[in-house]
C-alpha cells in the first residue's frame, strides 16, 4: 500500500504528485496541516525525523525527503521513466536535483517567507510565534528565519536567497539553450525545478529574473502544459493563497528591483 503525508501548496508535495502522476499511480492521500505544526508532532516524526512533509509510505516502509522520493518511485514504478537513458544525461539529472536541495529550496524558503509568510506569521502572537521559532532545532536555522520573518525583504538572506535563484534562472535559461529539458528528456530535474520557478512566477518574482531568460519562459510554459500537471499541481492550489501571493509580491516589486540592481552592479 503506498500513502503520502502531503500539503496542498508545499513545493517539495507538488514535486512528488508531479512524478506519481506522470506514472498514473494513486496513493492514499494524508493531508499534513502545516499551519497548525502537524509536521512537528512526535508520531510524524517517527516517519519523517526532519519534521517536514512529504513523506512516502510504501508497504509500512516511510521514505521522507522529496528529492529521494521521487528517485524512489522511479525505481519501483519504472514506466514511463523519468531518468534519461544514458549515464550522462542521468549525471546531469542528478547536478540539476542536487542543486535543489543545496540551493533552490533554502532560496525559496528565504523569498517565499520575506514576502508571503511573514505576513501570517506577524499575526500570531508573539508566544505563539517564539513556540514555532523554538521547535527549529539549529540555532542558525531558527535566527535566518527569525531575521527573515522579522525584516522581511530587508533581511539579508532575502537579498541572498534572490541572488541565488538570480544564478539559478540564469544557468537554467542557458542549459535550455536548444533543447526543451534540463537533462535532455523531461526528467526528475525537469519535476524538480517546475514547482520553484513556478513559485517564483506566483511571488511575481518572474519581471526580475525571468527577464531575457526566454528559454525558461519557454519550459515554464511547458511544464505546465503537461497532464501530470493538471492533475498534481492545479487541483491542489487555493485561490485565496496565490491572490496574497500575488498581492505581496506586486508591494515589494520595486523593492526587488532595487535590490537586483545592487546585486547585479
Ligand atoms: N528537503 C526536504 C524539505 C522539505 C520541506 O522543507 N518541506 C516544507 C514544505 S515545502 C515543510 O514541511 N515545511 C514545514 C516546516 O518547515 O515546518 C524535502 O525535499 O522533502
Amino acid at each position: 500500500m503506498l500513502q503520502l503525508h502531503h500539503a496542498d501548496m508545499s513545493t517539495c508535495s507538488q514535486k512528488v504528485r508531479l512524478v506519481l502522476a506522470e506514472k498514473n499511480v494513486k496513493a492514499e492521500e494524508i493531508m499534513v496541516d502545516l499551519a497548525t505544526g502537524a509536521q512537528k508532532k512526535p508520531d510524524y516524526l517517527k516517519l519523517n525525523p526532519g519534521g517536514y512533509v512529504p513523506t512516502l509510505v510504501h508497504d509500512g516502509y516511510a521514505v521522507p525527503e522529496s528529492t529521494v522520493i521521487c528517485e524512489y518511485l522511479d525505481e519501483v514504478f519504472p514506466e514511463p521513466t523519468l531518468k534519461p537513458a544514458d549515464a550522462m544525461g542521468r549525471a546531469s539529472m542528478r547536478w540539476w536535483t542536487r542543486l535543489i536541495e543545496e540551493a533552490l529550496h533554502p532560496a525559496n524558503s528565504a523569498v517565499s517567507i520575506a514576502i508571503w509568510m511573514r505576513e501570517g506569521l506577524l499575526k500570531q502572537p508573539p508566544e505563539a510565534r517564539e513556540r514555532g521559532l523554538a521547535a527549529i532545532p539549529n540555532p542558525g536555522r531558527r535566527e535566518w528565519r527569525r531575521d527573515l520573518v522579522e525584516n522581511g525583504v530587508e533581511s539579508m538572506h532575502f537579498a541572498a536567497g534572490l541572488q541565488t535563484l538570480d544564478k539559478l534562472i540564469g544557468d537554467m535559461n542557458d542549459a535550455l539553450a536548444g533543447k526543451p529539458w534540463l537533462a535532455g528528456t523531461y526528467s526528475l530535474a525537469d519535476i524538480g525545478f517546475a514547482v520553484y520557478v513556478n513559485r517564483i512566477d506566483e511571488l511575481q518574482l518572474g519581471a526580475a529574473l525571468f527577464g531575457g531568460r526566454s528559454n525558461v519562459v519557454r519550459w515554464l510554459d511547458a511544464v505546465r502544459r503537461r497532464d501530470n500537471w493538471r492533475a498534481a499541481v492545479e487541483p491542489y492550489q487555493h485561490a485565496p493563497v496565490l491572490a496574497t501571493m500575488k498581492r505581496l509580491g506586486e508591494a515589494v516589486k520595486p523593492r526587488v528591483a532595487e535590490v537586483m540592481k545592487g546585486l547585479r552592479g
